[in-house]
């Protein structure tokens, strides 16, 4: 074979890669210059003709045109995967300045922030949390809080009753009657959260369901000042080392002495307002001490025991702390409303 026609064939290939720009034009390159079949390697496959003396020398020179060709598509190969590499980085730049989308984050409803506020100053102060059935019978809701069938208190708590010893609980009071039985004379303390129903008229400060905490505790050698001591720790915590409560004597047939608790209105120090209504005071609790027919009827001998109570009504403390006007508010979940709650 003439030098030639190795040069050429060289020169044709290397002027091909020079040419090849993309990888499958290069693989086609690759097969029509270095595949079995070849020129190149038909070539090659002419050695075994030629004079034995002439075959080193012929074969040093085809194998060094394929190694160049070789070299070559092997070095044009490298160029054009960092080509891919670039284009493809360029076409999947991400603009880090481009605004994010954002999740929506809803907002807790203002009554779970009120009763789990509540619930964790009081658990703080050794309570434990106990729930019961709410629909009741007549038994735990009336009669073991002292309110016989011709108490005039049952008028103001009738309920929704499903049959005539059955009723929807008027508030959290059975649960506290349950857990002195289950505890047969044993000390307590115990709060109640949970839903509480009444046949009230729905108003902007009522509603036929609503709920209620109550607590109680039940020990040996406990006074009124306990509670008070009690309540003024929640209304602190609850509402700042500022406020200040007062009692005024009030009425519960499942307590004696029965008392409305006052707190010192945030708004104006006590000055009177709008929100306390120009008093000074904002009513937010009820209490006493356990009566002792109550005490009696669960199983407690009033002589060694006794006890006192509480109960502090949820929607009302989350209406007064956020403004709430309008009580059914808090139950409709609309979005407008609640949207209001989230921590901005
Ligand atoms: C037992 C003994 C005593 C629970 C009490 C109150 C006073 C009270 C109201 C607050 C606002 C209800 O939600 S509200 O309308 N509650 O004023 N509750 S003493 O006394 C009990 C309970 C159970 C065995």
């Amino acid at each position: 074979m003439e030098n030639t026609d190795l040069e050429s064939l060289k020169t044709s290939a290397l002027n091909a890669i020079a040419k090849a720009s993309t990888m499958d034009e290069i693989t086609l390159v690759r097969n029509e210059y270095l595949a079995k079949k070849s020129p190149l390697m038909a070539l090659l496959g002419k050695m075994k003709d030629l004079d034995p003396s002439e075959r080193a020398e012929y074969g040093a020179r085809v194998n060094s045109a394929k190694g160049e060709i070789s070299n070559a598509l092997d070095a044009k190969v490298k160029i054009l995967e960092a080509k891919e590499l670039r284009a493809k980085l360029e076409s999947e730049k991400i603009d880090l300045t481009l605004p994010g989308t954002s999740e929506e984050q809803g907002a807790r409803n203002p009554f779970y922030v009120v009763k789990d506020e509540i619930t964790e100053i009081f658990l703080g102060m050794g309570y434990e949390v106990a729930e019961g059935p709410e629909v009741e019978s007549d038994h735990f809701n009336f009669e073991l809080l002292n309110i016989p069938k011709d108490h005039p208190a049952r008028d103001m708590q009738d309920s929704f009753y499903i049959d005539d010893n059955t009723l929807l609980r008027t508030h959290t009071s059975p649960v506290q009657a349950r857990t002195m039985q289950a505890k047969k004379g044993q000390p307590i303390k115990v709060i109640c959260p949970g839903k509480v129903y009444r046949r009230d008229d729905d108003d902007a400060t009522h509603s036929h369901q609503f709920a209620q905490i109550e607590g109680l505790l039940i020990d040996k050698d406990v006074n009124l000042g306990h509670l008070k001591a009690t309540l003024e720790l929640f209304v602190k915590k609850m509402y700042g080392e500022k406020r200040q409560i007062r009692l005024r004597s009030s009425y519960f047939p499942f307590t004696e002495p029965s008392v409305e608790v006052d707190v010192s209105c945030a708004e104006c120090g006590g000055k009177g307002c709008s929100v306390c209504k120009g008093t000074g005071w904002i009513e937010i609790l009820g209490g006493g001490m356990v009566h002792p027919n109550v005490l009696t009827m669960s199983g407690y001998d009033p002589k060694v025991y006794q006890g006192f109570a509480f109960g502090i009504g949820i929607e009302r403390v989350a209406m007064l702390r956020y403004g709430i006007e309008d009580i059914r508010r808090i139950y409709q979940n609309d979005l407008r409303f609640l949207d209001q709650f989230k921590k901005r």
